[in-house]
Order: C-alpha cells, then sequence, then structure tokens
C-alpha cells in the first residue's frame, strides 16, 4: 500500500470538519488520526507549525496546515462534485473573518473583555440573512449543488445555531435554516462525523474518504 496523506484531526472542530467533508467529496483515501487537543500527541506537535488541526502529512513530507488549503489540494487530485468550480467571491473570508469573531463573542462572551454576546448575535445574523437573500433564488450558496463556500461556511453556521436552540428554533429564516438542516441531515455529514478512538503511535491506520 502506498504511503497515504494523513489527516490529523479533531471530531467536533469546525476547521477539522470542512477537510473532513473535502477529503470525503474528493475520495482521496487518507489516514486519519484523531487529536485529543487538551492532550496534543507529540508525533502531531513535533510536524505541526501551529499545532492546529486539521493538518495534513503528504507522504513526502508536505504539510499543509490550513483547513481550506487541504480542502483545495485534496479536491486538486479529484474533484467529482465540481467544489471548485466557482469563485467564492470572498464569502470564505468573511465567514472565517468577522462571522468567526462574532461567533466566538457570542458564544463565550466571559472569554472575551467587553464582548456584547447580543450584539454579536446580531452581527451574524446579519452575515446570515446575506445567505439567506442567496438561498432563496438557489439550493446552495452558488448554484444547484454544494461548492467549496457551502461546505467550508456551513460548520460555522451550525455552531452559530446550537448556542441557542430556542432562539434559532424561532428565527424566521426559511431558506438558510433549510440549507443548514439539509446539510446536517446528509449522508456526508454523517460520514464526515464518525467517532474514532483518540491516536496513539502505533494504531491500526483508520482508513478515511475511500
Ligand atoms: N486557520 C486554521 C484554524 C484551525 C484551528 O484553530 N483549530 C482549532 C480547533 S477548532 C485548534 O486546533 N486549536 C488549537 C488548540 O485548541 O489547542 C485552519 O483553518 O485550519
Amino acid at each position: 500500500m502506498p504511503d497515504l496523506p494523513v489527516l490529523y484531526s479533531f471530531r467536533r472542530c469546525p476547521y477539522a470538519m470542512r477537510a473532513r467533508l473535502a477529503v470525503l467529496a474528493s475520495h482521496v483515501t487518507c489516514e486519519l488520526r484523531e487529536i485529543e487537543l487538551k492532550n496534543k500527541a507529540p508525533e502531531f506537535l513535533a510536524v505541526s507549525p501551529s499545532g492546529t488541526v486539521p493538518m495534513l502529512l503528504l507522504a513526502d513530507g508536505t504539510v499543509i496546515d490550513e483547513s481550506l488549503d487541504i480542502m483545495r489540494w485534496v479536491l486538486a487530485q479529484h474533484d467529482p462534485e465540481h467544489w471548485l468550480s466557482v469563485d467564492d467571491g470572498g464569502f470564505i473570508a468573511r465567514n472565517d473573518g468577522p462571522f468567526k469573531r462574532s461567533l466566538d463573542r457570542y458564544k463565550y462572551p466571559s472569554r472575551f473583555a467587553g464582548a456584547d454576546a447580543h450584539a454579536e448575535r446580531s452581527k451574524g445574523l446579519a452575515i446570515l440573512d446575506d445567505y439567506e437573500q442567496r438561498l432563496a433564488w438557489s439550493r446552495y450558496l452558488f448554484g444547484a449543488s454544494p461548492s467549496l463556500a457551502d461546505m467550508a461556511i456551513l460548520p460555522f453556521v451550525r455552531q452559530f445555531a446550537s448556542v441557542d436552540p430556542q432562539w434559532w428554533s424561532e428565527l424566521d429564516r426559511p431558506h438558510v435554516k433549510g440549507w443548514l438542516g439539509a446539510f446536517l441531515s446528509s449522508g456526508r455529514f454523517e460520514a464526515a462525523m464518525g467517532k474514532y478512538p483518540k491516536w496513539q503511535a502505533g494504531d491500526p491506520p483508520v482508513l478515511f474518504g475511500h
């Protein structure tokens, strides 16, 4: 068996989630190693420049340390669903910047001095309102099928929705809710959220993405 790319991952991390979604869509088989964030494997720390998951280690020793770069790398090998066929128009940057910033302050206001959870929720919702308008016209952000942007963004919208499920359930945003609901009930999401024991050196490889 040729050396497979090794994906260091953490199940609940939205960045790792988007990387796993892209691996599944690309059918590039990887060896998945579940990392415990509170007790990271020394072999992971020895090669990871940032100490963050996800990280993809290629057979030639190349390290890909950013989730978006991992998505783009696996999809560059094979992109049968054409996730790379549209320009995301800055949507991912807005998600990873202002939306993530508001999400963190909405979810964990006590961790940020002076954070106003309600104000941050409103800022996040303003971004979702932009998606709401688009999704009134198409099932996904850029048309009838998912693109890189949908799959890079949805794990963060999932977190936003789960901060206050009661508020979310009463929210009148049918298109965003339908978009998120379809994602959460998809076989792809289920496959991306499989549970694996914490990896330790010497464990038999866990194949993922085939
Ligand atoms: N920009 C990075 C961010 C990744 C990131 O922040 N991952 C978090 C988990 S969700 C992490 O590993 N944090 C390090 C830690 O908690 O020690 C990416 O897109 O891959």
